[in-house]
């Protein structure tokens, strides 16, 4: 309550520069994550930015998705990026006549109205699109929002648990780390570094117009980025030929697509629910039934999940590189947030929830101190560093989605503190990208979209 108390008068303040930086990062159809850093429109970034925008405007939230998802190819991916063509070519690399999603991506099903990118970001919109539905599901129900998106909502799931399971267990491989969302986490190391950089001369980095080079991934980073999704747009994005040169089990890109999955069932539960009313008890049960589906199979891939990737000693999730020796690989060494973020699950064993809250709590991650937000990656580890991108700062997304993990599991003190810490970093940083988890302060690009969109949300 006193906590309540104590933020309110602050929220009204956040609130009005929370959406100042959204609507000024609204393009007409969609919102950009940075004016100058991301000129475009990203596919996670989209769905954070759709569970912000619901408190402003429900209808913007709606068609920030449709709009993502008018981009969804033939196959059913979800490109991780959607190009404005009105924005410059050499705005940001890779750019479309890189990706050339409409030549190279036309067997897998490429849309031929829009460019886009031909690698997926984490599954974070069925669950966005539900959010958004209960903001307001009079104007949903009137647009016919969830009818219009299950069916692509769907197709993408059945993508990622069919076409991306590389490692024949359930679970989705990424196979670049763009795919991951964080980009240059220390946990790629490894995968990476059988891969062979791209020649510094064939391109030319537009981040480091606009980004400080100390905050941002290497140049050796970028030539292997760039030499990964050379190979898979050259092989026309085809998956069915196996994993490339890289290809790992993430946790946090699992947990998300668990979480879409459970979302997915809510949301053909409501629809069944609206069939059964207007008279087609056909399609109603055909929805019910799906969505019981749905149901098991997250319960199922959660505990895939567990057994593929849980590292009991460490006390947290680790990736499993598909690439290394191995019938399946091995498990990376390496701690980073994404091992943290299936506290989002609702069926992972409370043994597992309380030792990952530990582990957050603990050295590595330093929650109860000395940190004031959990960084990216290991406090202690050999690669941390607090300024470089993902492999030290915090990000307001996995903490937003490590405060609804703590909040799910019954442990609202910490979720409590951690909020108050997202909203206090998120207004002195000016809506930054990433900031110091020692000191909370800024780097990268301000006026960040989730950084906003997911401050609003927490006010609420
Ligand atoms: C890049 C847009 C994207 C995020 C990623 C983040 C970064 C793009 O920006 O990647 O050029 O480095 O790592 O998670 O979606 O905000």
């Amino acid at each position: 309550r006193q906590d309540g108390h104590r933020a309110a008068a602050p929220g009204r303040v956040l609130r009005e520069l929370g959406a100042q930086v959204l609507w000024a990062n609204w393009t007409g159809a969609s919102t950009v994550p940075s004016r100058e850093l991301y000129p475009h429109q990203w596919s996670w970034d989209s769905a954070f930015i759709a569970i912000g925008l619901r408190h402003l405007s429900p209808l913007r939230a709606q068609l920030e998705l449709e709009t993502l998802l008018r981009a969804q190819w033939g196959d059913g991916r979800v490109p991780h990026i959607v190009f404005n063509d009105a924005v410059p070519l050499d705005a940001y690399f890779p750019s479309p006549d890189f990706w050339r999603s409409t030549t190279a991506g036309r067997a897998a099903g490429a849309p031929a109205g829009v460019q886009t990118s031909g690698i997926v970001q984490p599954p974070a919109h069925a669950l966005a699109a539900w959010l958004v539905h209960r903001a307001d599901p009079g104007l949903s129900r009137a647009r016919s929002f969830l009818a219009r998106l299950r069916p692509r909502l769907a197709a993408w799931h059945r993508y990622l648990l069919c076409a991306r399971d590389a490692g024949g267990a359930g679970l989705a491989a990424v196979v670049h780390p763009w795919e991951q969302g964080m980009d240059n986490s220390p946990c790629w190391d490894g995968p990476l570094s059988r891969v062979e950089p791209a020649d510094p001369a064939a391109y030319r980095r537009a981040d480091l117009d606009h980004g400080a080079p100390e905050d941002r991934p290497t140049d050796l980073d970028y030539g292997r980025y760039v030499r990964l999704a050379e190979v898979y747009r050259d092989r026309r994005y085809a998956d069915a030929e196996g994993p490339g040169a890289f290809a790992v089990e993430d946790p946090a890109f699992n947990a998300l697509l668990i979480v879409s999955e459970c979302a997915l069932a809510l949301i053909e539960r409501e629809l069944a629910a609206d069939d059964a009313e207007s008279g087609d008890s056909a399609e109603s049960a055909a929805l019910a039934e799906s969505a019981a589906e749905r149901r098991e199979r997250a319960d199922a891939l959660t505990k895939t999940l567990v057994d593929r990737l849980w590292d009991p000693r460490r006390g947290l999730f680790l990736c499993r590189d598909l690439c290394a020796p191995g019938r399946d690989g091995e498990l990376v060494p390496e701690r980073g947030v994404t091992g943290l973020i299936p506290l989002v699950l609702p069926g992972l064993d409370r043994d597992i929830t309380a030792t990952l809250v530990r582990t957050a709590c603990g050295p590595h991650f330093g929650l109860e101190g000395p940190a004031r937000l959990v960084p990216s990656y290991d406090l202690t580890g050999p690669a941390f560093d607090p300024r470089r991108y993902w492999r030290g700062p915090a990000w307001f997304n996995t903490n937003w989605l490590l405060e609804k993990g703590l909040r799910l599991h019954g442990d609202h003190p910490r979720a409590d503190g951690l909020r108050d810490a997202l909203l206090e970093a998120a207004v002195t940083s000016g809506f930054a990208e990433y900031v110091d988890p020692y000191t909370a302060r800024g780097s990268g690009a301000r006026g960040f979209g989730w950084t906003a969109a997911l401050a609003l949300d927490l006010l609420l």
